[in-house]
């Protein structure tokens, strides 16, 4: 993943990147840079004269917005028994969003519906709650399928 060029300048080191970096993946590396001089040799015991200098580097990823969220559970179902009150939340939906911070945050957002006309239903974007915001007008069997999206 990293190495270290000593070739240039002896007082200096640089750290090279060599694959990529995913903060989903590992998001903090602690590297340790041992320095000696050509007469001692390496890895020399705690009881040695000439101990070698340590560097600690510590690296910390930053997060790139690189994952859309996901739902967990893609079909929901849900079965009422009329009747039942307007403002009534009827089911959670979540997705997970793999970054951090802004980047990981999920919306959602009624998209389209079997009965598009009913105005039953609500989304509540920033929780995925599913509220009933209407009456039902009829005691018959009803059945409406709502698709949400996450972004
Ligand atoms: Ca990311
Ligand atoms: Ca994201």
């Amino acid at each position: 993943m990293l190495v270290v060029d000593t070739s240039g300048d002896s007082y200096s080191i640089s750290l090279q990147l060599v694959s990529t970096l995913d903060r989903e993946v590992q998001d903090r590396y602690s590297l340790t840079v041992f320095a000696f001089d050509g007469e001692s040799p390496f890895p020399q015991n705690s009881s040695s004269p000439f101990p070698p200098a340590e560097l600690q580097i510590e690296i910390e990823i930053s997060d790139v917005n690189d994952n859309a969220p996901v739902f967990q559970i893609t079909d929901y179902y849900i079965e009422k028994t009329i009747p039942i009150d307007v403002n009534t939340y009827l089911a959670q939906v979540e997705a997970v969003d793999a970054d951090i911070g802004l980047n990981g945050q999920v919306e959602y957002a009624l998209e389209s519906s079997t009965q598009p006309n009913s105005g039953l239903f609500f989304v509540y974007p920033d929780s995925g709650w599913v509220q009933l915001v209407a009456p039902f007008s009829s005691n018959a069997n009803y059945s409406e399928t709502l698709t949400i999206a996450a972004k």
